[in-house]
């Protein structure tokens, strides 16, 4: 299962509280004071893991807390610290504080990590207040308290290229067609059910990743269909791919459709660079073709996902469009 959305929440140890010990020898009636630290609360970090692609496991385990730490102990031994607890999500995960919506974190890269909830610090023993004044003292710190956070995390994929269409009109048929990626493909609206990435590697020794999204449909603003839930995977893409149905014969009205539909979601993403292509041309003959290319002219390119017509060009298309535009990227990441 695909998820993309979540809340949890996060608390870190106590410190242990310090150690009040003094010690004890033979013929040593009364010795210096001897109470160790307490340990560290453990911390509880946030981790990208470029091997995970849904906030899934997150769904099924909301709370997590780390350790506290151990008390201090006399023969000035400290306490043992309490163990971290590292939450793996994956790349494109950006943590906000659930309760007040600000952005803590944008995990992009793998390994990059957040300390979400620091660990309290483990209190003094008795040995630090030893004074020429007090040569027995009674007194250690307490640990330090840990915090509790809740957080929302929001994965948005991290992807070059969005694929945005109607359903059917061959989104992951053409990016099958150009990755290595094998999303399901049939003949019935809405097969895909959950963003794919594929990477697709150009004539220049490039890759690009390139996401499809579930199909789009007048009304999905409105919560037609699967709605513009998935929308938020292509809004840090540089460039959108528009792929428009080439059996249908009012494919130009379904290109209108989806950009009023994008509009509503977020304006920002009608104004990124993007190539509309005409999938399906096997099914037209020359003089349809030709008809189409004349009247549609630049911007437009014409393809068959299926028998891998048109390819090279809209591939090569694409890779200059990102490479003129990837500084852009930033600045779309925020609605
Ligand atoms: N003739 C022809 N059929 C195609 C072509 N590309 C895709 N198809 C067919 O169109 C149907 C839908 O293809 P998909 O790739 O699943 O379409 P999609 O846009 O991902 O659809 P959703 O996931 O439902 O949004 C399948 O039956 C494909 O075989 C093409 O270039 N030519
Ligand atoms: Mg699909």
């Amino acid at each position: 299962m695909f998820v993309d959305l979540v809340e949890i929440e996060v608390q870190s140890g106590k410190g242990g509280p310090g150690c009040v010990s003094f010690r004890r020898e033979k013929y040593v009636p009364k010795g210096g004071p001897d109470g160790g630290d307490g340990g560290k609360g453990g911390s509880v970090y946030i981790q990208v893991d470029s091997n995970l692609n849904t906030l899934m496991d997150l769904k099924y385990k909301r709370k997590y807390k780390a350790e506290n730490g151990e008390p201090g102990k006399g023969g000035k031994k400290s306490g043992e610290d309490g163990k971290d607890v590292t939450i793996k999500v994956p790349p494109g995960t950006m943590v906000f504080n659930a309760e007040n919506d600000q952005l803590l974190a944008d995990l992009v890269e793998d390994k990059d990590r957040y300390l979400a909830a620091k660990g309290g610090i483990g209190g003094r023993g008795n040995t630090h207040f030893k004074s020429p004044t007090n040569q027995s003292p009674r007194r250690a710190d307490p640990g330090m308290p840990g915090e509790t956070l809740k957080l929302r995390l929001e994965l948005r994929l991290i992807a070059d290229v969005g694929l945005v269409g109607f359903p059917n009109a061959g989104k992951s048929s053409l990016l099958k067609a150009m990755s290595e990626a094998k999303p399901k493909i049939a003949d019935y609206p809405f097969t895909t059910l959950n963003p794919n990435i594929g990477i697709v590697k150009t004539a220049d020794f490039e890759t690009i990743r390139m996401a499809d999204i579930p199909g789009i449909i007048d009304g999905a603003s409105e919560g037609r269909g699967l709605g513009l839930q998935f929308l938020r995977h292509i809004e840090r893409t540089s460039v959108l791919l528009y792929i428009l149905d080439g059996e249908k014969n009012d494919f130009l009205e379904d290109y209108k459709v989806l950009q009023q539909e994008l509009e509503k979601y977020n304006w920002r993403l009608v104004t990124k660079p993007s190539i509309v292509c005409i999938n399906k041309i096997d099914l037209w003959d020359e003089e349809m073709l030709s008809l189409w290319k004349e009247q549609l002219g630049e911007g437009y390119v014409f393809i068959s996902a299926k028998y891998g017509i048109g390819l090279d060009d809209l591939k090569a298309a694409v890779a200059e469009l990102r490479s003129e535009h990837e500084e852009e990227k930033d600045e779309f990441e925020s609605r």
